[in-house]
């Protein structure tokens, strides 16, 4: 059978000759007008990216190459004896388009495996953090540094021909998706426990492996979380924060450890991935207020006070989604499967019936219901992995996966330097003066 890199390489020319195609016969042709509240909007439903990985609807929300999550599950290989999809198959997805047989799956492990390790001097960064470092700051600043050794900016050094660059940029993708685990690892012992660090398993898949270094590797039930939490938080179209960035920033040709650092800059942000761990501090905080197995209407009057108080009910709303998020539901379902009588998942459930109504009468939130950070939280949690703060690294973990599949393909089809168009607030006046 073909490796991961074989098969897109087989692919390539036809896409390439698809995009020519597209352009030409479409090339001209305009989606409608731009508005100026767009500007002004934070970009809103603005046509401005290609991004094949995958497709959000506003109603049933994201598609994987055209494929829900339900079909995900079924359709992706799990690990033997396990039953959730394994994040090395969506990635296989993400790029190809196709959905990979077992043994392409657990090369792509045994791959990312080899190539886990991290130099030195990359620990040395992660271990002189101080622990109130927050994490994602740690995990940015450590993906970064691993542009010291990036395949694509040493061959843009050496000259190497446009169309060489994919295949450096694909090694690159690989490393960067490889280390993830041990960076992650690593800053979570060093902060929350102990500073040491088991070595990777060889013979074990990505997930397992991550859950390994994080402490929970004998809870096959963590495994499994991992390996469903990673899929779903692999990609959710282009114009998301984390995803823009790293296609942004590769666009100026950085590597996908500048591009992906930058990403995770981005995600590190509360409206973006900090969401889960503000969600589980709410849910302390509201339990703290008002007790355990509290009524109705204490959650209401709480969800109004943290209104009124001018803050956001974090895990609720969306830029893009109108219903609630299949990210949410995928993670209801696991709950109810593995945990359903855990009582912050109730509480999960019982918010659930208490904010959109609550956030449709304040009336400005597009979107009243649930987003992916309102559920992962409460999962990790029943499992022991408490400390919220590192939820976001896990996020930024998953992440990669859809970033890099993009990054990939931008550099095969020669995608340009990202410039749009700024305009001052005077220049606006000026334009539609006697408009
Ligand atoms: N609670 C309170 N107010 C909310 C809200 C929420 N959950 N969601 C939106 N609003 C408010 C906005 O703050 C805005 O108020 P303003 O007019 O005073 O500025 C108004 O409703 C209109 O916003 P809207 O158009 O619906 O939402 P945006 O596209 O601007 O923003 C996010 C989308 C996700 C940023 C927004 O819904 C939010 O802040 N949610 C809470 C944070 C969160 O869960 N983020 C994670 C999102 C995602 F899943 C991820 O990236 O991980």
């Amino acid at each position: 059978h073909l490796t991961l890199k074989e098969r897109l390489a087989e692919l390539i020319p036809t896409e390439i000759e698809k995009v020519k195609a597209i352009r030409a016969e479409h090339g001209k042709k305009a989606f409608g007008p731009v508005t100026v509240d767009q500007l002004y909007g934070g970009m809103r439903g603005l046509p401005a990216l290609i991004w094949d990985g995958s497709v959000l609807d506003p109603e049933d929300g994201i598609r994987f190459r055209g494929k829900s999550i339900d079909e995900c599950k079924s359709l992706l290989p799990a690990a033997p004896g396990g039953s959730e999809p394994l994040p090395e198959g969506l990635f296989w997805l993400l790029l190809t388009g196709e959905i990979p047989s077992k043994e392409q799956v657990a090369e792509l492990s045994r791959d990312w495996a080899a190539r886990a390790e991290i130099p030195d001097f990359v620990k040395e960064i992660i271990d002189r953090c101080p622990p109130t470092l927050h994490p994602m700051s740690q995990f940015s600043m450590a993906v970064t540094a691993l542009n010291h050794d990036s395949a694509f900016a040493k061959a843009y050094q050496d000259g190497v021909s446009k169309k060489e660059y994919w295949g450096y940029t694909f090694e690159d993708s690989m490393d960067l998706i490889a280390k993830l685990p041990n960076i992650a690892g690593r800053i979570y012992r060093n902060v929350f426990g102990d500073g040491k660090l088991p070595a990777i398993d060889n013979s074990k898949d990505y997930s397992a492996n991550l859950a390994t270094l994080l402490g929970f590797g004998d809870n096959e039930a963590f495994v499994e979380l991992l390996r469903l939490y990673i899929t779903i938080h692999t990609d959710h179209e282009g114009g998301n924060v984390s995803a823009h960035t790293g296609k942004l920033v590769g666009s100026a040709l950085s590597d996908p450890f500048l591009a992906f650092g930058a990403s995770l800059n981005g995600l590190a942000g509360p409206l973006h991935g900090l969401a889960n761990q503000e969600v589980l501090l709410w849910l302390r905080k509201m339990q703290s207020q008002i007790g355990e197995n509290a009524t109705d209407d204490a959650v209401k009057s709480y969800v109004w006070s943290t209104l009124k108080g001018g803050q956001v009910v974090p895990g609720y709303g969306h830029a893009v989604l109108r219903k609630t998020d299949p990210r949410y539901t995928a993670q209801r379902e696991f709950a109810l499967k593995n945990l359903p009588n855990d009582p912050l998942f109730k509480l999960v459930g019982q918010i659930y019936d208490i904010v959109p109504s609550i956030l449709l009468e304040a009336g400005k939130a597009k979107n009243p219901w649930p987003n992916v950070d309102a559920h992962s939280g409460v999962l990790l949690t029943h499992y022991g992995l408490h400390q919220m703060q590192f939820y976001t690294v896990l996020f930024g973990v998953s992440r990669a996966f859809g970033v890099a599949a993009q990054l990939i393909w931008d550099r095969a089809l020669g995608a340009p330097l990202e410039r749009p168009k700024s305009y001052s607030s005077e220049a606006i006046q000026k334009m539609f003066k006697d408009k």
